[in-house]
């Protein structure tokens, strides 16, 4: 049977054995392991008509250019600011993600996040494990309460909504910040940042990431949230003046941060790992058995509907 040719722009590790199920279906270049990427397109590419990519991999405007018969890119992953969504859409090429599937353990992380910042929970274990337990025990700072306090959303989209409803379940008040106020929540709304984070306890970043929103979180906004202020990012590092937060934690002007993204991945800089009121991950949020496997099938699921029908099941 003749497989359809696709071209893979970087390994979906993500997924266990995701490389390995697409190579079943399609037969796969892979981009990644050229050693000359430009002369590769060109020799080997040019009937290309799908590209398969990731939040991780993305797909630049370079590439895109490159492929003459271009008609699709399926993304893995629910963020697309790694791919060139606009030359896309002037190419007239479609370009799907997987939305939805990761709402839910992307908001659980969120606030294990949260949850971990606030009552300390990677400190508590980082000094029983240096055998610090009576040394350090005592000059345990107190930790903020977490129910009943507020709770501020940047961005609620799909994922924002997930967290709020969370905060609902500490008993929480909701607020978030958009450009646009929604009908469909009866979560407060605020159309300056500053006063939502001026009136937060914690401010959860979960909005696109992009030029649109780059530094949304800016000094004003993070200086508002103030000195007992928690920050919590899980969308894009960019979102964040990480530069402006690092300043402002070192001061004790912001009160802690619990990030899972950062501005330059994977560099994280040096001044947040020796600080006690920050928790950091590396970029996991949808990062849990069952989710990476609905993620993969989506994208298996949007491919083969390109292939026989011409459409995608989840275009962005
Ligand atoms: C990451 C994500 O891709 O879906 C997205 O846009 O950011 C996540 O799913 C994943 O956690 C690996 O970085």
């Amino acid at each position: 049977m003749n497989m359809p040719r696709i071209l893979q722009i970087g390994s979906l590790s993500g997924s266990p054995n995701a490389d390995q199920e697409i190579a079943r279906r399609y037969q796969v270049l892979e981009y990644w392991k050229a050693s000359d990427p430009i002369r590769f397109l060109r020799d080997e590419a040019q009937d290309i008509e799908v590209v398969a990519t990731s939040a991780m991999t993305g797909c630049t405007a370079a590439i895109i250019d490159a492929l003459p018969r271009l008609r699709a890119i399926v993304s893995w992953g629910v963020g697309f600011d790694s791919i060139d969504v606009d030359r896309a859409r002037a190419r007239g090429v479609v370009v799907s993600n997987t939305p939805d599937v990761l709402n839910d353990c992307v908001a659980d992380l969120a606030w294990a996040l949260l949850l971990g910042c606030a009552r300390q929970i990677a400190w508590g274990d980082r000094n029983i494990r240096a055998h610090r337990w009576t040394e350090r025990a005592a000059g345990l700072p107190l930790a903020p309460r977490v129910h009943h306090k507020k709770l501020g959303v940047v961005g609620l989209g799909r994922i924002g909504e997930a967290i709020a409803q969370r905060g609902r379940g500490f008993d929480m008040e909701v607020g978030y910040h958009n450009r646009n106020p929604r009908r469909d929540v009866s979560h407060r709304y605020f159309d300056s940042l500053v006063e939502l984070a001026t009136s937060s306890d914690f401010l959860v970043v979960a909005t696109v990431g992009g030029s649109s929103t780059r530094h949304l979180v800016n000094e004003p906004v993070l200086r508002a949230l103030g000195p007992a202020g928690i920050v919590v990012n899980i969308a894009r590092g960019t979102v964040i003046d990480e530069a402006a937060l690092v300043s402002l934690l070192s001061q004790g002007l912001v009160g802690g941060a619990a990030l899972d993204v950062f501005e330059h991945e994977p560099q994280v800089p040096e001044a947040l790992k020796h600080m006690d009121n920050v928790v950091l991950m590396p970029h996991v949020g949808s990062a849990t058995i069952e989710t990476r496997r609905a993620m993969l099938d989506l994208v298996l699921d949007n491919l083969q509907s390109f292939f026989s029908t011409g459409k995608l099941l989840t275009p962005i």
